[in-house]
Parts: C-alpha cells; structure tokens; sequence
C-alpha cells in the first residue's frame, strides 16, 4: 500500500481500507519512509483492534516488521507465530510462571482459550492505556494536596478495578510497561501503577494536559514522571530547608507576641513560599539572571521584605513600633491604616555562587492584582536591551514573579488581561512564575463561594499555561515543584503556575478573630 504524503503523520483519519479495495501492506512501508504514520496507526490498533484496517492488524499481529520488533512489550503482545516472537498466550504463561518454571503442558492454554486469553490482554492493554492516561489528565483529582487533610474528590477512572476488563493484579502483571510508554520504574504495569500513582496523586499534582503543544506536553510528562526534578534532597540541603522555615515562622512569632494586635497578614500556613522564592531566585540567577521583579499583595509580605529582598529587622521593626504612637497614624499621608509597610517598594541584592543579582519587591496599591502587569512591563524592559534601536530581548537576564491570593485569582479581570500578554511577542517575558498563595480563603469568603472553578488556577489553563498543584507542608515538595516550573520556563519560554495550597492560621490579619473569619 502506498500511503499518500500528505496523509503521513495525519491524525485520527479512517484508517479502514474503503469497501471493495484490496491493499496490501508490506513491513517495508512500516520500517521505511512511513514508519511515523504506521506508528500512529499501531496506536490506533492498541486503543482498538479493530480500529484499523485489515491488512494493517495482520502486519502488526505478524510481528515481522522492525517497528514491532523495537516494541520489545509488543513482541510478547502480539502473535508471530513462525516469526520467533512469543504470542500472546505464550507471555501471559510466563508472566504466571513462578521464575525458573516452565508452563506445564497440561495447563498451557490452546484453541479457544489461547484466543480469549489473547482477546483479555489486548482488552488489558486498552484499559492501561485508560489508566496512564486518567492519571496524567485526572490525578490532580485524587491528590493530597490540603494539608488541612481534606478528602481528595477522586475519580472513577482512576480506579483500575473499574475498567474493562478490570485490571486484577495478575492482568496488570502480564501488561509490560514499555507498551504503555511511561516513564516511572517498573517492568510491568503492576510495577509501574504504585509509582504512576504516587507521581500524579501525591503531594504535587499536574495539570498539563490541555495544552495544545504535543513538544511540551511530552517534555512535562517525562520530567514528572522520571522524577527528574524531585530528586531526594541531600541532607545538607534538606537542613537549610528546615532553618530557612524556622527564620520564616520565628519573625513572625516575634512581631505577633511583640506587637500584639497590630496587622502582619502572616504567611503562617504558607511558610514554604519563602524557600520557593529562594529557589526560583538560585535557578533564575545561575541561568544568567541578574534582575528579579516581585509583585505581590498584603500576604506574607514582612517576611518577603526581611528573607526574600535582605531587608533588615531592625528597619521593619522601626515601623511596627511607629505604628504605635498615635501621632505617627495621625500623620499617616495613607490615611492612619498603618498599612504602609505592606505597599511600599523595596530592592535588596543578593550574593550568590553566579554573581550578583538584585531582588525588586514593587509598590503594589491596595487594589489586588493591579500590579501585575506592571511587573510584567517592569520585567520586559530589564530584558530588553535598550542600548541600540534593535532593542534586543532577552528573557533570561530578568524573571518576574508574581504571587497571587487564590480569591485574587480567581477574581480578579486584571489576571487575564495579563495572562492574555504573555504570549505576545511585544509583550512576553519568557515565561512569568506565577505563585499562588492559597490559604483557600479571601477574606471572609470560602473559595465555594468565591470562585465558579474547582481550583484558584483554572483561568490558566485558558491561556494554555501549566499548573503545578503543592501541598504546602511537603516544604520538600514544594521546592521541587518550582524546580520543574523553573525548568519548563527555561524550555520554552512561557509562563508557569505554582498553586501552593495551604492554610490561614491567624485570620485575614491579626486584628480580627481567626475562629469567626
Ligand atoms: C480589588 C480589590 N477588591 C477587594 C479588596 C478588599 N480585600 C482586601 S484583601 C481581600 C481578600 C483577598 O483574598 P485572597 O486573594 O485570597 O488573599 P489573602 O488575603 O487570602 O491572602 C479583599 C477582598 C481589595 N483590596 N482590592
Ligand atoms: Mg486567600
């Protein structure tokens, strides 16, 4: 058969051969010119047999061609009889032999039952594919992600015994785990499942699934699953990690016992967004960064101004203890709010092993969100070189941060207006880090009744942007999700959510009573 050019690496077209026609398929057009096309259709023949003309199921059930050949779970799949390849039949006796034993004569299955064993595990093969598939798209669902310790909602189609056929133990010890092209450890599904599970339904959650470009969805998927940025941390690190909390949680404690009343808008349930930063900032710096722009509202803030920018104690502290004669609050030019500190600007620099790099926290008004784009404009001309008419971008020398409220996101028009920027190319930053800072409420108002989207991100997923769900008392978790986030920006160059979910400890700020809002 020859395949037209223009319909290789087509999707989802009728493969069906037309009533009447009479083709024939050679291995030559899978190992040579079309192997892209036929690969497609071996996918179509996985999903569904039948799903694919004849004389293309015959190919792949022959196991002649090289394509099949390279599948080394497919060669145990798929019948080839008089080809050296092990039928389907052949493989699940092994698969139920104990090791060393060869399947006894008297049990080994002929005839009919040869047939529905082989009908069973293509079925079994189809449901894994359900399986793999529900986990990228749907584990977020099943996901510890509140550490408040709520039940995750779940879905059925994460549930093995659900499908058809239901995936027992023994059938998903018979499916190899290459056919299903994951990319956790583990020799069959059965191995695989635990840590499929574990990576999509754990203390991180992924939603990466809507976006449109296959390169980045296959990239995400391969990072995720692999592991490779959740690397254990060494000791060392996991140390600093734990005083770097301490520092965050000790001011706080501090303000809140010496200045009793006066607002904090504490971070306390969120604690870990103060390392995240630190490790956003390392990654940015040592890719060549040396400017980092921060937006960011009430919550938090003190400990952004002491940890994240190196603002000193001392000078916070002045303006806790100014806030407490009445002439200061009198003279306000705010109006007496004594919430000054928490819109002012302020810029620090860090030292780090890649050289300098300097840290803006920007004036922010009350009006939440209202910076946003000023960080992206602030960040884009820090990229832009200005010395010459060409104006030069480049997005690596600055990274803007944003940290959102989670009924901010949700809420706020000016999010859109900015995430609708983010892919222009006047306007593009290479990528903003978006933080949200779910302490799942706003205010006085629960997201049930703040928001019409399951989570604080969904706008995001419109604008064909990444979310990356974290329990924000996995600190270790945490770190590794704006690792990939840092990752994928530096990949391709586009915007990234980081959903850190925790809790508020002390109230909206510390004037009013945690237990009533
Ligand atoms: C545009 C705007 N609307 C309303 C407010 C009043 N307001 C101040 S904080 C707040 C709650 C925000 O909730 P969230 O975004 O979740 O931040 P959190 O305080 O929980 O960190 C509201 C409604 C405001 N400052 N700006
Ligand atoms: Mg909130």
């Amino acid at each position: 058969m020859t395949i037209p050019r223009s319909r290789v690496g087509a999707h989802r077209i009728d493969h069906r051969a037309a009533p009447g026609t009479t083709t024939f398929v050679s291995s030559h057009d899978v190992d040579g010119l079309n192997s892209g096309y036929a690969r497609l259709l071996l996918e179509d023949y996985l999903e569904d047999p039948d799903g694919v003309a004849h004389e293309w199921r015959q190919l792949f059930e022959s196991g002649e061609s090289e394509l099949v050949a390279a599948h080394p779970g497919l060669q145990r799949l798929l019948a080839g009889n008089g080809h050296g390849v092990a039928t389907a039949t052949e493989a699940a006796a092994d698969a139920t032999a104990a090791p060393g034993q060869s399947p006894s004569p008297q049990t080994a299955p002929t005839g009919r039952d040869a047939a529905e064993q082989d009908e069973t595990l293509l079925g079994g093969v189809a449901a894994a594919m359900a399986l793999v598939k529900a986990h990228r798209m749907h584990g977020h669902l099943a996901a510890r992600l509140d550490p408040l310790g709520s039940e995750p909602l779940g879905d059925p189609a994460l549930d093995e015994s659900r499908l058809i056929p239901p995936l027992t133990p023994d059938l998903q010890a018979r499916i190899p785990a290459s056919v299903l092209r994951v990319h956790v450890p583990g020799e069959t599904l059965r191995e695989a499942l635990p840590a499929l599970r574990e990576v999509y339904c754990g203390t991180i959650a992924y939603e990466i699934e809507h976006l449109s470009d296959h390169a980045e969805r296959v990239w995400l998927r391969q990072a995720i699953e692999s592991d490779r940025y959740r690397e254990p941390l060494p000791p060392e690190e996991r140390s600093a990690l734990l005083a770097r909390l301490s520092q965050v949680e000790g001011f706080e404690q501090y303000l809140r016992r010496s200045f009793l009343g006066q607002k904090q808008f504490s971070l306390e349930g969120l604690d870990v967004m103060v390392p995240m930063l630190d490790e956003a900032i390392g990654i940015s710096a040592s890719a060549g960064a040396h400017e980092i722009v921060i937006g960011m509202a009430h919550r938090g803030r003190l400990n952004v101004l002491a940890h994240t920018i190196g603002r000193p104690y001392e000078s916070i502290l002045r303006e806790f203890e100014g806030e407490r004669t009445v002439d200061a609050v009198v003279a306000d030019p705010e109006g007496g709010t004594g919430d000054v500190k928490y819109h002012l600007a302020a810029t620090g620099t860090r030292s780090l092993p890649s050289g300098e790099v300097t840290i803006t926290l920007s004036p922010n008004p009350s009006h939440l969100e209202a910076v946003d784009p000023v960080i992206v404009g602030w960040a884009r001309a820090g990229q832009t070189d200005r010395s010459t008419g060409a104006g030069l971008h480049d997005p690596s020398v600055a990274l803007p941060i944003l940290i959102h409220g989670d009924a901010s996101f949700a809420g706020q028009g000016v999010v859109a207006e900015t995430l609708n920027l983010s892919s222009l190319e006047g306007y593009s930053t290479g990528g903003t880090l978006h933080l949200i800072a779910n302490n799942q409420v706003g205010f006085t108002t629960d997201p049930r009744e703040g928001r019409s989207t399951r989570y604080s991100s969904d706008l995001a997923k419109g604008f064909d942007i990444p979310i990356i769900h974290v329990n924000a008392d996995d600190p270790a978790a945490a770190v590794a999700a704006v690792r990939l986030a840092m990752a994928y920006r530096q990949e391709f160059g586009r915007d990234v959510v980081l959903d850190l979910v925790g809790y508020r400890r002390f109230g909206h700020n510390e004037q009013d009573e945690a237990a009533y809002t």
